[in-house]
């Protein structure tokens, strides 16, 4: 019997490669968003939770509201890798094995649970179908036995095939909302607009401790359909001076460039977070750490933690960098936009600021706005002051964003703000604890206006599902 990888992507991304016997396996690739699952099999039976459990059941237009919810699941990025997919229940919950028998739990972002969540796509039995194999023990695939779900050693034989094998259905319970915009667990979301195309750049999240490691792209034309762009700067790889907490990108072009401003820090040894720029032709990447070191160290400005960049660009072509958690700074750029006079930063930290700034300018006021409380509590909000120049003198103009109970919205913040081109509309980007079973470690990216009242100040914005 002769002896194969599974495939190539799964065994990559699992980090070694696992042997198999029958044909290759190739990867196959998912769309992202809602959908179901058919066994090819048995059609009309469809994967589904049950009291936690995942079963193959049959689905129809007659069955009940909740039926057709437990049998839909979001295809979202996977939360042990990229190259893979982990499957969320409406409800926010996370398809996994757990002694080899297919449930649904909350993420508990340790990297057990996410590898226990995560499936890498290849093709199954029939042209269309996919089969499911475990990030973590790639020689077993999701597969139905007695209509029970269950992770198994594959087999080379037509009926293990087949008992493995699914279609990607149109959903039973279409997504009925507008946010969150991108699937699955994204924070921080840096949202721009470039050439006429929006682009957003979000911290990868669902990691405990915010542990991340990557950044991915995502571009839309309307802000509604967003086409992922893969990833654009892994500290692992990419990065010599991190190789965790992946937080916050924020991207701006200048000099016929995109430049790539973000947060590092290590998992072991001096963990304080840095921050880095990277730099690339290409707003979709890939990005490369333009310097090999950081652009702000930990501790080279005494007070608060070195998180949280963004760099506004003035009318004149100055560009600022802002940054800082717990201490808010900025300092002009020079014109290569990875250096600066460290003798020039200034400190504008506002009153109730805890971090994420974010500046831009509007009919000649300039707006500071900024994240207040800790992530992980459902006080977590936005505030802004307007001032006359890039540094201030700020007045600050209160909570323009927060949580929402009546619709099960906690913890907005982190924001990033775009206006549409040649038009006075502006949007608003920025992450929620993941509606429902969300916290600050699950966070999910949302759209929503942002409106100016005629003095200039900003109108109440309020959070949709
Ligand atoms: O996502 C990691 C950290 O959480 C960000 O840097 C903070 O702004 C907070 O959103």
């Amino acid at each position: 019997m002769r002896l194969r990888v599974v495939s190539t992507l799964s065994a990559l991304a699992a980090g070694f490669v696992v042997v198999l016997t029958g044909s290759p396996a190739q990867a196959a690739t998912l769309p992202a968003g809602a959908a179901s699952l058919e066994s090819v099999n048995y059609p009309g039976r469809y994967a589904r939770h049950l009291n936690a459990l995942g079963q193959l059941e049959a689905v129809t237009s007659a069955s009940a509201a909740q039926t057709k919810l437990d049998a839909t699941f979001t295809v979202v990025n996977g939360l042990a890798s990229p190259a893979c997919y982990s499957f969320q229940t409406k409800a926010g919950l996370f398809l996994r094995h757990y002694n080899y028998r297919l449930r649904v739990d909350a993420n508990a972002g340790d990297a057990t649970f996410r590898g226990d969540a995560t499936f890498c796509a290849v093709d199954g039995s029939v042209a269309g179908s996919v089969s499911l194999v475990s990030y973590n023990y790639p020689a077993r695939r999701i597969r139905h036995r007695d209509f029970a779900l269950w992770l198994d050693a594959y087999q080379d034989t037509a009926a293990f095939r087949a008992d493995s094998s699914f279609r990607i259905t149109a959903p039973w319970a279409p997504k009925t909302t507008a946010n969150p915009v991108l699937p699955g667990l994204f924070a921080d979301p840096h949202i721009a607009n470039f050439n006429g195309r929006y682009y957003l750049y979000p911290t990868t999240d669902g990691y405990a401790s915010w542990s991340g490691t990557y950044y991915k792209a995502f571009s839309s034309t309307d802000l509604v359909n967003w086409t992922d762009h893969g990833v654009i700067l892994d500290h692992g790889p990419d990065v010599s001076w991190a190789d965790n907490s992946a937080w916050a990108p924020a991207v701006t072009a200048k000099n016929g460039q995109y430049y790539l401003y973000f947060s590092g820090g290590l998992a072991s040894g001096n963990t304080a977070k840095q921050l880095g720029v990277a730099v690339s032709a290409s707003p979709t990447g890939p990005f490369r750490d333009a310097l090999g070191r950081p652009l702000v160290t930990s501790g080279q400005f005494s007070g608060g933690q070195a998180i949280d960049p963004m760099v506004f660009t003035d009318d004149s072509g100055q560009s600022y960098l802002y940054w800082g958690q717990g201490v808010a700074r900025v300092v002009p750029l020079n014109a290569d936009m990875v250096s600066y006079d460290a003798a020039q930063v200034r400190t504008i930290t506002p009153s109730g600021y805890n971090e994420a700034p974010f500046v831009f300018k509007r009919n000649g006021t300039y707006y500071l706005m900024w994240s207040e409380n800790d992530t992980r509590s459902e006080d977590y909000r936005i505030a802004y002051a307007t001032g006359t120049s890039p540094y201030g003198p700020w007045t600050n103009r209160g909570v323009v964003l927060q949580k929402r109970l009546d619709a099960g919205i906690r913890g907005p913040g982190h924001h990033s703000v775009v206006r549409a081109p040649g038009t006075d509309t502006w949007y608003i980007a920025y992450h929620r604890f993941a509606v429902p079973a969300g916290n600050g470690t699950n966070r999910e990216t949302a759209i929503d206006p942002m409106r100016f009242n005629a003095d200039g100040t900003i109108a109440p914005i309020v959070p949709t599902l």
